[in-house]
């Protein structure tokens, strides 16, 4: 029995730390200290050693199955931390996903704005983003509206503060820049925009924007206007004429719409042009000296162009999207129609 012990004792610990699995590891307990283990038949057997040596063989045994508990349980935990790392080590984690498992792809709107950018950069534009949450001072009074301008009421903003809003339009950035910066300049600014409005087919409370801002000396609506066919030629494709309309902004004067020729139609009218045979694409402007003023210029030193446009509704012509709102939902037979669209 002594020797019994004192095997148990040396090999215990060895076939313990040996485990190699949870699974092993009870499989041990069991065959250690189970109904039928072997730690349990000795202290079973002691019935059977004479009675002046039990006393000290069963406290030897009992401290013998404290020590096992211990280290079973010890080992027990050892192995349920590292089941995770374990997990992950025996996979080979720079394999390209199996066939089919689903790969992500560009969110529609992404691809546009990217592709967009891409064309204005290709016009020796840089590219700058502002922040989202921003001050009033910057959304509205350095762009020249009035204190009393509609666009300002908590029913188009959403207000943060007295002083903090969510940005209506990414036009804030053009005056940020315009502190810190001399012209020359030409800037893209893409951005996500938040006005409080119910949401339906064609409103919704987020959405996105690229616009951009020319400045320098003796720059003309003749130069915004070839930027603005360059780009619907490139962007649409085709040879679509353009035209401007007269309109109102506070940060241009003047002020116009832009619309192409129905890329649905070409001119004749159908549904997607309201039969008017013209699509309205994005608001620009000569940008009003007040902005200048706002950005630190001096006066009559430089003119310069600002246009903005909604990426979800050049999304929407483009991809025949007929509600808004699914380019806010996420779901995925919506989404997974793009994979390799560009
Ligand atoms: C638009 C339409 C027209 C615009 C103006 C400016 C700035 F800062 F230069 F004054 N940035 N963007 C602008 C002009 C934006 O969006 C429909």
């Amino acid at each position: 029995m002594k020797e019994a012990i004192e095997r148990l004792r040396r090999e215990g610990p060895q076939r313990i730390s040996a485990a190699a699995t949870p699974d092993e590891l009870e499989a041990l307990r069991v065959a250690l200290l189970g109904r039928k283990g072997e730690l349990t038949l000795m202290l079973r057997g002691l019935k059977d050693v004479p009675a002046d040596e039990r006393p000290a063989l069963g406290a030897e045994l009992n401290r013998l199955k404290q020590e096992l508990t211990a280290l079973l349980d010890g080992k027990g935990q050892e192995l349920s931390a590292g089941r995770d790392e374990g997990a992950v080590a025996g996979v080979d984690l720079t394999l390209p996903a199996p066939r089919g498992a689903g790969l992500g792809t560009a969110h529609p709107l992404v691809s546009i704005l990217e592709s967009i950018c891409d064309i204005f950069y290709g016009m020796g534009f840089s590219r700058a983003e502002g922040p989202e949450v921003e001050l009033d001072y910057y959304n509205f009074t350095a762009l020249n509206f009035p204190d009393d301008h509609p666009a300002r009421d908590i029913q188009d903003t959403f207000y943060i503060s007295d002083a903090v809003c969510l940005r209506t339009q990414t036009s804030p950035m053009q005056v940020r820049i315009m502190e810190q910066q001399q012209p020359p300049l030409a800037y893209v600014i893409p951005g996500r925009v938040y006005r409080n409005e119910n949401a339906d087919a064609s409103h919704s409370s987020e959405f996105y924007q690229i616009e951009g801002l020319v400045v320098d000396r003796d720059i003309s609506m003749a130069d915004l206007k070839s930027t603005v066919d360059t780009f619907v030629r490139l962007f649409f494709g085709a040879e679509e004429p353009t035209r401007f309309r007269p309109h109102f902004f506070p940060f241009t004067e003047p002020s116009v719409e832009v619309d192409m020729q129905c890329v649905a139609c070409r001119g004749k009218g159908c549904g997607v042009c309201g039969q008017t045979g013209w699509l309205e694409i994005m608001g620009a402007g000569m940008v009003h000296p007040n902005v200048f003023r706002a950005a630190g210029y001096p006066d009559d030193a430089y003119t310069g162009f600002a246009f903005g446009m909604g990426i979800d509704r050049i999304a929407m012509l483009k991809y025949g999207i007929d509600d808004i709102r699914l380019l806010y939902e996420n779901d995925l037979r919506f989404l997974q129609q793009f994979r390799g669209v560009q």
